[in-house]
């Protein structure tokens, strides 16, 4: 440890922190921007500055390492000068239209002006760019950027693809894609890391909440909404509430209040994934095929697939991402035991997602010539949705989800974090390939926040080799690998999203270091604390067969519940 003066205080800190860590760790708040937990350092914004005694200029706290006895101070009128000074630049090139912008509430940019009270100092010098609109999962209005240049480091950083970097000077210059191209012209795979970490509101998702608001008021629908795994260890944040934070009971009856009809659970069709995709591994083992087997349910890994490996398109699953399974089903199975036409059905998906929107448009997806999922919107939109309706989020009461679409078990829920969907058809594979109970449940090795975790599996003498890789970046990487035939494995799960989607790019925006450790183990404490732990244990998925779908790969679940990719 060494010893530091901050504002006239001793503290004896650990070596190699910065300035800012430090600083946040003991409660002394300095403004950022640039920052990010999961991003480098860079140090562009210069909001962030703070004195030290002995250099001759201001230094970001971001970027400067704590050394023994060194003496800082965050709360001079000079640090306070520079900031507002720094924060009124970036004003002069930023609209002031917080009224209509989807980041109003939970703007990292707007929350200092009204702090730091910056009036417009500098004459406006707007930048009049056009917005892009071209993409069904996000939209970019880059007149807000304020040039930290978080979506760039996201892409590239966490994602492994330099989608965005900066163009033009000064002021001016803004993340671009290549050429100044629209986004969905690019090698984008839509996974909103970059909108995720965007402190305003200049990259967000494509706002479909307002168009689910309209069919709720008009109610002449069915209305039914399904809700991802990773939601429901992420909406709390959206109400201040912790990371991790479990809020299954209070979000099932906060959707009730904005008038669903119907709240099913996404868990159930991933109950129903595993029994597909399952089964198909299987398939594959005793009757050949190609290995090894991609998951499918991660639409930011397929959009991945298809651009840069379309050469594995059939190494990958043909079982359908769980919501729209469920859709599927809900314009079906459910559309024909109330009685009703699947026109008159309006299906909501509440995922953690910004893939999921381009994944609902995709055309072979319909279901006999209806979309299987009317709208997608992200945890983020759902909790705008809740306080745009004045609906009391903290004083509710928990509810259950409607039966039978909405039963389901931990094999489920652990879809939400990487290495949930290998070990949720590990315990189904085994048992359906041993015909023997699993001795542990647990498959440690599969969880964590490891890039590429790896194992081999013992199926009663069969060797199963099995990869799990989170994040594009450790994607590109371990395909790469696969590619090159420097490694062999039979079945691999995939998710474009670091953490998985508990991490999605439709997840409550979040600086702090910790919220990706806290919403995974929220989600195994959720999978512990179900009755039932393994898939083909669900009774309303043996029902569902026994009533409807026959068995795994019949050929009304082929119909229904597997797709194909594009070339
Ligand atoms: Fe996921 Fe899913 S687990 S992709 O991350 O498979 O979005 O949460 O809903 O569909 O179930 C996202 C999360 C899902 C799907 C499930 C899968
Ligand atoms: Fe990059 Fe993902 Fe953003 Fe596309 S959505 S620009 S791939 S971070
Ligand atoms: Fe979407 Fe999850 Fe895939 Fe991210 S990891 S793109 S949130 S499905």
């Amino acid at each position: 440890p060494v010893t530091v003066t901050i504002n006239g205080k001793q503290y004896q800190v650990e070596e190699n922190r910065t300035v800012l860590e430090v600083c946040r760790e003991i409660g002394i708040e300095i403004p950022t921007l640039c920052y990010h937990p999961a991003l480098s350092i860079v140090g562009a914004c210069r909001v962030c500055m703070v004195e030290i005694e002995g250099a001759r200029n201001l230094s970001p706290a971001c970027a400067t390492y704590v050394t023994d006895g060194m003496v800082i101070r965050t709360n001079t009128e000079r640090v306070n000068r520079s900031v507002r000074f720094n924060l009124a630049l970036l004003l002069s090139s930023h609209p002031n239209d917080c009224m209509t912008c989807d980041a109003n509430g939970r703007c990292e940019f707007q929350d200092l002006i009204y702090r730091y009270d910056i009036k417009d100092m500098f004459p406006k010098d707007l930048r009049n760019i056009p917005y892009d609109t071209s993409s069904p999962s996000l939209f970019r209005d880059m007149n807000k950027c304020i040039l930290c240049g978080r979506c760039g480091r996201a892409c590239k950083e966490l994602q492994g693809l330099s989608i965005l970097s900066v163009a033009g000077r000064g002021y001016h210059s803004i993340p671009v894609p290549a050429l100044g191209a629209p986004i969905a012209a690019t090698d984008c795979i839509n996974c909103g890391q970059c909108a995720t970490v965007c402190p305003v509101g200049a990259i967000t998702e494509r706002m479909d909440f307002r168009r689910v608001a309209e069919e709720l008021y008009k109610h002449e629908k069915v209305l039914v909404v399904q809700t991802a795994p990773a939601v429901r260890v992420a909406l709390g944040e959206e109400f201040g509430e912790e990371p991790g934070t479990i809020s299954t009971g209070k979000m099932v009856a906060a959707l009730r209040k904005l008038g669903f009809d119907y709240v099913f659970d996404t868990d159930f069709a991933a109950d129903l994934t595993i029994m597909e995709e399952g089964s198909e591994l299987l398939q594959r083992i005793k009757e050949g095929g190609k290995f090894p087997m991609f998951t499918s349910c991660c639409p930011g890994w397929v959009n991945l697939m298809e651009k840069l490996y379309p050469e594995f398109r059939e190494n990958l699953s043909t079982a359908k991402s769980p919501h729209e399974m469920l859709g599927a089903l809900i314009k079906t199975y459910f559309a024909k035991k109330i009685g009703k036409d699947p026109k008159d059905i309006f299906v909501v998906s509440v995922m953690p997602c910004t893939a999921k929107k381009d994944e609902a448009e995709r055309e072979t997806l319909l279901v006999r010539g209806h979309v299987a999922v009317d709208a997608v919107i992200t945890t983020r939109e759902l909790g705008k949705l809740i306080k745009m309706k004045k609906i009391p989020y903290e004083s509710l009461p928990e509810e259950e989800y409607d039966t039978p679409l909405g039963i389901s078990t931990g094999a489920a829920v652990i879809f939400g974090a990487t290495g949930g969907v290998m070990e949720a058809a590990l315990r189904t594979a085994y048992e359906l390939y041993t015909g023997k109970e699993l001795p542990k449940l647990d498959f440690e090795f599969v969880r964590g926040f490891e890039g590429v975790k790896e194992a081999e599996v013992d199926l009663d003498g069969k060797i199963l080799k099995v990869a799990v890789a989170h994040g594009g970046a450790n994607v590109v990487k371990l395909m790469d690998k696969i590619k090159s035939g420097e490694v062999y494995y039979d079945f691999v799960e995939i998710m474009a999203c670091p953490g998985g989607c508990i991490g999605g790019g439709g997840q409550p925006k979040s600086t702090r270091p910790d919220y990706l450790e806290r919403r995974m183990q929220a989600i195994y404490e959720i999978d512990e604390n179900m009755p039932i732990r393994k898939s083909h244990e669900n009774p309303a998925i043996k029902k569902i067969y026994e009533e409807y779908l026959e068995h795994p790969l019949s050929h009304i679940s082929h119909e229904l519940l597997h797709t194909h990719y594009l070339d």
